[in-house]
């Protein structure tokens, strides 16, 4: 039975998961929940998701939410197909993917998600974005990616000299950002920069980056 995914494609987290089926080349079936009807908030889809957000994975009989841990599910499970995301015959390589998809999840998308929430899905709502939030958290990503470059002029990619889940988690939120003026904050930092050029032009990402689109833009 093939893989289905709940949620949308302009999603960030649904994206993050759509790369990585493309990565390991799998079928799947991406079921579409409208946010805008609020579907993600009636009782079929809080069966799956109790926190009433997407994406949710089915495989057979079991249902998982949070991106994160379903990716890593997904590379898991399908370890001897496509591309290896987790390194797992390497236990100290599959060790550093672990620690930077944890500095993804707590160090970066805390400080980006502000940044493209205000600029872009907030004037979606008919909100205006809050400049305050958006200065705030460019200073916060900076710092992160501080850090990242000094990272980066050590290794091709954060967890070593190869792509893993632990790039793959920064794709959908960072694609969004470089489309608002906050894309400098990458952009300025070289190795950074490189790094965004590289991990954002393979194919299984482009694929999905066809699909997110935040009103036209
Ligand atoms: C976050 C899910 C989430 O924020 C994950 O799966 O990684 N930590 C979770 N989903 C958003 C869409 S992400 O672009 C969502 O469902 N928002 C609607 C809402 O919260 O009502």
């Amino acid at each position: 039975m093939a893989l289905k995914l709940y949620g949308t494609a302009m999603s960030t987290c649904t994206s993050r998961v759509l790369t990585c089926f493309h990565e390991k080349s799998l079928d799947f079936e991406l079921v579409p929940v409208d946010l805008f009807a609020g579907e993600h908030k009636q009782p079929p889809f809080l069966a799956k998701n109790p926190f009433g957000q997407i994406p949710a994975l089915e495989d057979g009989d079991l249902t998982l939410f949070e991106s994160r841990a379903i990716t890593s599910y997904v590379a898991e499970k399908f370890k001897g197909t496509g591309y290896d995301l987790i390194r797992h015959e390497n236990l100290k390589e599959a060790a550093l993917v672990k620690v930077w998809t944890e500095v993804e999840s707590h160090q970066y998308n805390p400080a980006i998600a502000p940044i493209v929430y205000q600029s872009l899905v907030a004037p979606l709502q008919g909100k205006s974005p809050d400049q305050s939030i958006i200065d705030a958290s460019v200073e916060k990503l900076g710092k992160v990616l501080d850090i990242y470059e000094a990272r980066l002029t050590g290794t091709r990619y954060l967890a070593g000299d190869f792509y893993s889940l632990a790039d793959l988690h920064h794709l959908p939120y960072t694609y969004y950002l470089m489309k608002t003026p906050a894309a400098s904050v990458v952009n300025e930092r070289p190795h950074v920069k490189a790094w965004w050029e590289d991990i954002s032009s393979r194919p299984a990402f482009k694929k999905v980056a066809e699909g997110m689109k935040f009103g036209g833009k």
